[in-house]
């Protein structure tokens, strides 16, 4: 089994090779070290009716029981991961929760006042479901940036470093999965409730973006990723190429050209003569 392995398993295929793994569980695994989560099963712990019980053994052809074999196989052999892969083993249960608006709230809070804290000139969003005013949240995607921070201008490696620091002084985040000059992928938790229960720990993403390119990047991580695909589609039709950076006109060879001028939301519909659709509004 996979617990006999002597090393690091690096992809669903790797472990594919071993007895007992097929393609289903396969997937599963190139899926968990890949993103640190599984989206079926999330789904489905969702609700508890037999239906997603069975419709849990289906998808992931192993079963509960058997998932949570493998999950007990892997902790015994935490030396073979890597440090994102026990971060994500480490908080594998809490990572499948969803995250309730109400506390979205209280971590949207504790994020800007700590940013507005360290420079009033700082601009951050929380995208994500919780800007389209969902009830519930996989994570929380947190985008930043400064005026001082442009595509012209130099990379400032200390604007996103220094918001991460004080997040984790303040206990905020607690843990790193990963960390740029532009992205950290990481680790937070609310203080603990008044009667001295802990909340879940839950995943955040801080992307700093330089502030030219900002509302191109809150456009598209606001989503969801279906209007994402229907407005580029959309874009596409009208002459224009719009990813997470920017919005760029298509000459009549195709070629995009040069990045337009972008200071809200609203300009991304405009050149595309689109009506403005509030992020609540932007399912599909
Ligand atoms: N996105 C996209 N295409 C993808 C994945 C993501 O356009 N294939 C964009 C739209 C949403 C945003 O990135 C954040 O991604 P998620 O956190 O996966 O989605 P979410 O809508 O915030 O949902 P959740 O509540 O599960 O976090
Ligand atoms: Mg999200």
């Amino acid at each position: 089994m996979i617990s006999r392995y002597p090393s690091k398993i690096r992809s669903g295929a790797e472990a594919k090779k071993l007895d007992g793994v097929g393609a289903k569980i396969a997937e599963k695994i190139d899926e968990f070290l890949s993103t640190g989560k599984l989206r079926k099963l999330e789904k489905i712990r969702q609700d508890d009716t037999s239906a997603s019980i069975n419709l849990l053994t289906r998808v992931t052809g192993i079963g509960n029981f058997f998932f949570s074999l493998l999950l007990l196989d892997l902790r015994e052999n935490e030396h073979k991961l890597t440090h994102h892969q026990q971060i994500g083993l480490k908080y594998f249960e809490d990572f499948e929760k969803r995250i309730p608006r109400e506390e979205m709230l209280q971590m949207q809070e504790i994020v800007l006042k700590e940013v507005k804290k360290l420079d009033p000139n700082y601009i951050a969003t929380v995208c994500g479901s919780f800007r389209r005013g969902a009830e519930s949240s996989g994570d929380m995607d947190v985008l930043l940036t400064h005026p001082s921070f442009t595509s012209e201008s130099s990379k400032q490696s200390k604007l996103l470093r220094q918001v991460v620091e004080q997040l984790e002084k303040v206990h905020f985040v607690t843990d790193m999965l990963s960390k740029g000059d532009t992205k950290f992928m990481g680790v937070c938790q609310l203080p603990n409730k008044d009667d001295g229960t802990a909340y879940p720990h839950r995943r955040i993403d801080i992307r700093l973006i330089p502030k030219d390119q900002y509302y191109c990047g809150v456009l598209y991580f606001t989503g969801s990723d279906i209007f994402n695909k229907n407005m580029r589609t959309h874009a596409l039709e009208m002459g224009f190429t719009i990813n997470e950076y920017t919005i760029r006109p298509l000459g009549v060879t195709g070629v995009a050209g040069e990045a337009l001028p972008v200071e809200c939301e609203k300009d991304i519909f405009d050149y595309i003569q689109w009506k403005y659709r509030e992020p609540k509004d932007r399912s599909e």
